[in-house]
C-alpha cells in the first residue's frame, strides 16, 4: 500500500520530541526520591530495589529536581500543543467513530494473528490512540502534580481532582502509565527491528536516508547533550545542599508562589477531632534540654536585635483566643487532621503594637538548634497561631510546649516547637532545613 506523502513537522519539533524522554525519566527517577520519602504508601519496588539504587534519604535531592525538571516538562508539552493547535497538525490523531475496532486489529496483528490491517493514513488507529493519550497523561500529570504541591492555594484543582488523595493516586498511576508506554515503545523496537525504529525516530513510515540520518543525529546529540547536562548540574557548587543551578530555581519557585498566595485562602478545616486525640510526633531538635515552664519566656525582638518584650504563658494566655482545625502535613508525606488554639500572630502583634517594619519573622527554641524563617504574609494568615492547645489539650513537651507555632500554609517543617525567641526582620533569617537542601518557602 502505498502511503501518502508525509508532510514533514518542522525541524525543531523533533527536539521537542526527543526531549520529553529525558524529561519524563528524571522526572519519574526524582517522583521515586520522593516517593519512598513517603511513608503513606508502602514500598511499591522490593526493599532491595532502593537499596540498590541508594534512594534513601534523598527527598530534598528528588523534590528540587522534581520542582525544577516539572517546569519544563510542562513548558515543552504546551509547546506542543500550541504548535498543533496553530498548525492544525492535531487532525492528524484524531478518532474516527470505529477507531475501537481498527485499534483492536492493530493490535491483534501487532501479537502475530493473521488479521488484515485497517487502510490508514500517517497513523494507524493504536498509534493515534496512544499518541493522543500519553499527550492527556502529560497534562494530567502535571495538573495532579499541581495540585498536591500547592494544595491550599490551588485548592480549587484539588477539589476538581476528587481531594488531595485522589490528585496523589492520580499523579502515581500517571507515571506508571508513563512507564507502560516506554517499556511498549521499546518492545516494539525490539520486535520490528532496525526499520520501524528508524520510522520511530523520524517519525515518518518511509524515511529517506539522509533525512533518517538526520534524525539519528538529532537523537544521539540529545541524548549526549542531556547525559552531559546531568553531569554538568551533578558537579556545580552546592548552594545550602543542593546545586546552585537547583537552588536558583527553587528560590524562583519560592517567589512565584509568595506572589501568587492569597492570604484570605483558608487550608482545609476538618471537623474537629476528639479532645485528647494523639499527634503523630515528628522531629525532636531543641527540645532535648531541659525546660522550666515557670521561667520560660517568649522573648520577641525587633529589626535592629532590639527586645521589643518577654511574656509569661499567662501574659500570652490573656490575648485573644483563637480556635481552629487544620492538618499539619509533613514533608514526609503524611498529614493528620488537628485542632489547637492560641493567639494569633497578627493579634500578637497588634494588641501589643509591636509592627515595625519587617518583611520576615524567624523564630528558634530556646537553645538555638531548631530555627526557621518565614515570610510575613503567611505569619500573618488568619490560621497561623502562636499555640499552647493541641486537640484540646496543653501541649505536651514533645509537641512543643509551652508554645508552638501552627502554620497550615506552610509544611510542618515550619511549625516550630517550643518556640524561645521570634524575631521580626528585613533580611531573611537563617532557617534549618532550607540550610538542609529543602525550598525555603516550604508553602502549600
Ligand atoms: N523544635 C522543633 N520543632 C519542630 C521540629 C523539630 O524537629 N524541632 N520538627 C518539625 C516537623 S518536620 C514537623 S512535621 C512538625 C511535627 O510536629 P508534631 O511532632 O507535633 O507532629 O514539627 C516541626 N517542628
Ligand atoms: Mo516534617
Amino acid at each position: 500500500m502505498m502511503s501518502k506523502p508525509a508532510l514533514r513537522h518542522p525541524r525543531w519539533t523533533r527536539w521537542a520530541h526527543w526531549l520529553n524522554f529525558p524529561l519524563t525519566a528524571l522526572l519519574v527517577w526524582s517522583g521515586v526520591l520522593i516517593y519512598w520519602a513517603n511513608d503513606v504508601y508502602p514500598p511499591f519496588f522490593p526493599e532491595a530495589f532502593y537499596n540498590f539504587f541508594r534512594i534513601d534519604h534523598r527527598l530534598a535531592e528528588g523534590m528540587a529536581l522534581h520542582f525544577t525538571f516539572g517546569w519544563l516538562f510542562a513548558l515543552n508539552g504546551l509547546i506542543y500543543f500550541f504548535y498543533m493547535l496553530a498548525s492544525g497538525r492535531w487532525r492528524e490523531f484524531r478518532l474516527t467513530r470505529s477507531w475501537p475496532r481498527e485499534a483492536s486489529r492493530v493490535l491483534l496483528h501487532e501479537l502475530g494473528f493473521r488479521v488484515p490491517l485497517p487502510s490508514q493514513g500517517k497513523y494507524n488507529a493504536a498509534q493515534k490512540f496512544a499518541y493522543s493519550a500519553t499527550f492527556f497523561m502529560g497534562a494530567g500529570s502535571v495538573l495532579s502534580g499541581l495540585a498536591i504541591y500547592k494544595p491550599v492555594q490551588l485548592h480549587a484543582l484539588v477539589r476538581a481532582l476528587g481531594g488531595y488523595d485522589g490528585a496523589r493516586s492520580l499523579h502515581f498511576c500517571l507515571t506508571l502509565g508513563f512507564c507502560v508506554f516506554f517499556l511498549v515503545h521499546v518492545i516494539q523496537v525490539a520486535r520490528a527491528g532496525w526499520r520501524n525504529f528508524q520510522s520511530m525516530v523520524t517519525g515518518q513510515e518511509h524515511p529517506s536516508p539522509s533525512h533518517s540520518r538526520r534524525s539519528f543525529l538529532a537523537a544521539g546529540v540529545s541524548v549526549t547533550a542531556a547525559l552531559w547536562g546531568w553531569s554538568w548540574l551533578g558537579s556545580r557548587s552546592l548552594i545550602d545542599g543542593i546545586p546552585w543551578p537547583l537552588r536558583r530555581v527553587l528560590e524562583l519557585n519560592g517567589h512565584l508562589w509568595q506572589a501568587l498566595f492569597d492570604p484570605a485562602r483558608l487550608g482545609e478545616r476538618p471537623p474537629l477531632p476528639p479532645r485528647g486525640r494523639k499527634v503523630r510526633l515528628n522531629g525532636e531538635l531543641g527540645l532535648l534540654g531541659p525546660l522550666s515552664p515557670a521561667e520560660w519566656r517568649l522573648e520577641l525582638h525587633g529589626p535592629a536585635g532590639e527586645l521589643l518584650t518577654r511574656l509569661t504563658l499567662a501574659q500570652i494566655r490573656a490575648l485573644p483566643r483563637t480556635e481552629t482545625t487544620s492538618e499539619l502535613k509533613c514533608i514526609e508525606g503524611w498529614k493528620e487532621d488537628i485542632g489547637y488554639a492560641g493567639v494569633r500572630f497578627s493579634d500578637l502583634l497588634s494588641r501589643l503594637s509591636l509592627a515595625r517594619d519587617y518583611r520576615f519573622v524567624g523564630l528558634e527554641t530556646p537553645d538555638r538548634e531548631y530555627y526557621v524563617s518565614l515570610d510575613r504574609a503567611a505569619m500573618l494568615h488568619p490560621q497561623t497561631l502562636l499555640a499552647y492547645e493541641l486537640n484540646g489539650e496543653p501541649l505536651t513537651p514533645t509537641h512543643g510546649a509551652p508554645l508552638r507555632l501552627l502554620i497550615p500554609v506552610k509544611y510542618g517543617i515550619k511549625s516550630l516547637k517550643r518556640i524561645g525567641r521570634i524575631r521580626l526582620a528585613r533580611e531573611r533569617p537563617p532557617d534549618y532545613w532550607a540550610e538542609r537542601g529543602y525550598d525555603w518557602y516550604a508553602g502549600l
